[in-house]
């Protein structure tokens, strides 16, 4: 199973060779990708010192600033392009850690299209988080599962593996949603198609260096782009039982 983890970056030259260091240790065979959006702080030129180093990494230049979604968008692409057979997330700011990235790829290999790393299963939590923190993210998770009748406790983890096909089904051109949203957006499209989504347990460490890029806009994002793919599923739920109501009466 070739595996390429995809980490975007925004100004995280403080944490990116630490959290390489450690994914090297703990996948020894998965290749790297760091999808760079022109990083004022140099990120983008640190991941070239380090690409040319090691032959498992490589670095996505981007123009400028365009979010998370897009940078993943960008480095799905270039995976995909390659034929790698899983495609990871991950963040660079050390939340996710690389230590709990065997347990996600041994979901896929034990049959799961996508493993998602979750906070809010038993024995996963999150370290040094707010409790607002802790509120928005349980929130946002009750709310789509509420929205859109899914069953995932943590919805928009950013810590998944996919299995490579899952991705090309997904009309990933049709994909604009940008922050939060964009995780709930892709697993909204993959149970909408059916596959089989594994929530594996991880801790979450709040980042200890740099600064986060998360701002009302993502969360009014998420609120907005879900309330609204929950009201069309209704549409369509309701539309499908009338159709069925109909068939019985002509059968009757
Ligand atoms: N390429 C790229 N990467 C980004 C962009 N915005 C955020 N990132 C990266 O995406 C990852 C997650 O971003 P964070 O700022 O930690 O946001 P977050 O994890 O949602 O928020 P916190 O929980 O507060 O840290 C980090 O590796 C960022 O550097 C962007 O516009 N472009
Ligand atoms: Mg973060």
């Amino acid at each position: 199973m070739s595996v390429l983890v995809i980490i975007p970056t925004y100004n995280e030259s403080g944490s990116l060779p630490g959290i390489i260091d450690r994914l090297r240790a703990a996948v020894p065979d998965a290749h790297v990708l760091v999808a760079d959006d022109n990083s004022p702080d140099g990120t983008g030129d640190l991941a070239d010192r380090l690409a040319e180093t090691d032959d498992h990494i490589a670095v996505l230049h981007r123009p400028g600033k365009a979010g998370l979604g897009a940078a993943y968008l960008a480095g799905f692409d270039w995976g995909l392009t390659r034929g790698y057979d899983v495609l990871v997330e991950m963040d660079a700011d050390g939340s996710h850690r690389p230590e709990d990235l065997p347990r996600l790829l041994a979901a896929i290999e034990a049959g799961a299209d996508v493993a998602l790393g979750s906070r809010w299963v038993p024995g996963g939590s999150v370290v040094n988080w707010p409790t607002s923190r802790k509120v928005l993210s349980r929130g946002g998770s009750l709310y789509t599962r509420l929205a859109l009748g899914v069953p995932t406790r943590d919805a928009t983890g950013g810590f998944r593996a996919y299995r490579a096909d899952v991705l090309r089904s997904l009309d990933l051109q049709t994909v604009t949603s940008n922050g939060y949203c964009f995780q709930i957006d892709l697993l909204w499209r993959a149970l909408q198609r059916g596959f089989i989504v594994v929530e594996v347990p991880i801790t979450f460490v709040e980042r200890e260096i740099g600064s986060s890029k998360m701002h009302r806009g993502i969360v009014i994002e998420a609120l907005t782009k879900v309330g609204q793919w929950g009201a069309a599923e209704r549409t369509r739920q309701l539309g499908r039982a009338v159709d069925r109501w109909r068939a019985g009466r002509g059968s009757a």
